[in-house]
């Protein structure tokens, strides 16, 4: 540890210049950087976006042609202030460090990102970018929440006190739809053509989600730009896949020992990934399919199968898990326990409500699934995985839920999931007595309703904005009511009831 401080200070720092210094199996962009421009901004630069899209793109700059398909990087947070002082100090280029299951490591410098817009210091640098015409794709991943829908109902959330700042101050926005906004009313009035704006978050048929609710932020304002986004912006729908766990102290010094050069922020992920997009867009688009994207006239099957089995399946291992005492999710699908729960809450609860998909055999889906978790190379924290668990829940597994009744079919094993999240909300500490880390926009309303439920077992149920009307369902409600008692019982023990809920199974 000392060795690696001491060393780290004699090392370089990561940027064009000592590119040429890395070994030669590190895959560090060989084009002309200084020739490209950026065709898409991205709003929302975390480490999946550096990951997925950037690295499709960094392939793509690869072949000539492609220069004006660089990214322009937008951070609208006070939060992303560091991340943007790291990647001006290395121009914008960042390290990959890809873990196979096998432990096979390959290192890429990517260098498709060549500016990056900090919002809060210059909003007005945002929006002119966003309004230039050489930028012809807006991509987001602005998470879950970021969409500002109630999750219960999918509209559009008008009580967002940020959302009715934007609406009055578009020259002064904070959110996504202020800053896209601002620049559609420029480039109406300009007679210019619309971006394309591509939503690379895991919501399904998140085109369309985008679609809506920027139309529905737009209505309160300008009811003409409205009707003119409808003629002219393309919304693609697309499934996204690449598992990037967050990034720590320790692959920062991998880098510095591995690639002898300092990376303040590199990103770590697994070999695995995907993308596949709906062939839709506004003003022409990148040839992903060159480097390995998929486009396609429809991407529901994809998105539905991705979200309510491997989202659903993270969700399913990361409050579960959680409960128990683990802290990652290689540690929990590596428990037989926790593998056969998942594997039949997969098959059981989710597989039928899957289309079949031309092409893809669910059960290899499936099994790649599980040794995806099961990377030992990959730590992906369960705390990364709970984190803002309210904007993900509705969609990865109480949808599901919700189908399964309207078909009279057995929810239970999601069921526990749901009131191991209430205990989680409630208690904060896993069934060793250890705290638990709890990131969540609505933690403390999830705080407010868990806590009663020693009072009412059914109370988390009645937060109807995330649950919308399960507490009226007579057949989950028995059953939550079940799974609520075992898990508050006295020295109850999470792999206990999980293993009678799938012997109650069959
Ligand atoms: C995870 C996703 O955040 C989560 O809950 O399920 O970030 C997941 O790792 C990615 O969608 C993988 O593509």
């Amino acid at each position: 540890m000392q060795h690696t401080q001491q060393s780290n200070i004699k090392l370089n720092t990561l940027n064009q210049q000592s590119l040429s210094t890395l070994s030669a199996d590190v895959d560090v962009p060989k084009y002309d950087r200084s020739k490209l421009t950026a065709g898409i901004v991205h709003i929302g630069v975390g480490g999946f976006h550096r990951a997925h899209q950037a690295m499709y793109i960094n392939e793509l700059l690869k072949m000539p042609g492609s220069e004006s398909w660089a990214i322009c990087g937008v951070g609208l947070l006070e939060a992303n202030r560091s991340l943007r002082d790291v990647l001006v100090k290395q121009d914008y280029l960042y390290s990959l460090t890809v873990r196979h299951p096998n432990g096979q490591i390959d290192h890429q410098v990517i260098g498709s990102m060549i500016d990056f817009l900090f919002a809060p210091e210059d909003k007005q640098k945002v929006i002119d970018k966003l309004v230039s015409p050489q930028t012809k794709i807006v991509s987001l991943t602005i998470t879950e929440g970021g969409y500002n829908f109630n999750p219960a109902t999918g509209e559009f959330d008008f009580t967002n006190p940020e959302i009715i700042h934007d609406m009055a101050n578009l020259h002064d926005p904070f959110t996504a739809f202020g800053y896209i906004t601002a620049a559609l009313i420029q480039r109406k009035a300009m007679g210019m053509k619309s971006f394309t704006i591509q939503s690379c978050d895991n919501i399904q048929h998140n085109g369309d989600m985008t679609r809506k609710m920027l139309l529905a932020f737009v209505s309160k304002i300008d009811v003409e730009l409205g009707q003119w986004i409808e003629a002219n912006v393309a919304f693609p729908n697309a499934m996204v896949d690449r598992i990037t766990p967050v990034t720590t102290k320790a692959d920062i010094e991998h880098v510095a020992n591995t690639l002898n050069i300092n990376d303040e922020w590199p990103i770590t992920c697994e070999a695995f990934t995907q993308w596949v997009i709906e062939d839709n867009f506004s003003d022409g688009r990148p040839a992903l399919d060159s480097v390995g994207a998929q486009f396609v006239s429809d991407v529901t099957p994809f998105e539905k199968m991705k979200i309510r089995l491997l989202n659903a399946g993270h969700s399913v291992l990361g409050l579960l898990g959680s409960i128990h005492g683990f802290a990652t999710i290689d540690e929990s699908v590596t428990d037989p326990l926790f593998a056969k729960y998942l594997r039949q809450f997969m098959d059981d609860e989710v597989t039928p409500l899957i289309d079949q998909l031309e092409g893809i055999d669910l059960t290899q889906y499936k099994d790649t699934l599980i040794e995806r978790f099961a990377n030992p190379n990959i730590k992906d924290s369960l705390a990364r995985i709970c984190l803002e668990s309210s904007a993900k829940l509705p969609k990865f597994i109480i949808a599901s839920i919700n189908e399964n009744i309207a078909l009279n079919r057995d929810t239970s094993l999601a069921c526990l999931v749901i009131a191991a999240w209430c205990l989680y909300s409630d208690k904060q500490v896993n069934q060793q007595g250890e705290a638990l880390e709890i990131n969540d926009q609505m933690a403390v309303q999830l705080h407010e309703f868990a806590s009663k439920t020693a009072q009412d077992p059914l109370a988390f149920l009645q937060l109807t904005d995330l649950f919308g009307d399960l507490n009226n369902q007579a057949v989950f409600c028995k059953d939550y009511r079940k799974a609520i008692a075992d898990l508050y019982a006295d020295n109850s023990n999470i792999k206990a009831i999980m293993q009678a809920r799938l012997q109650a199974k069959g």
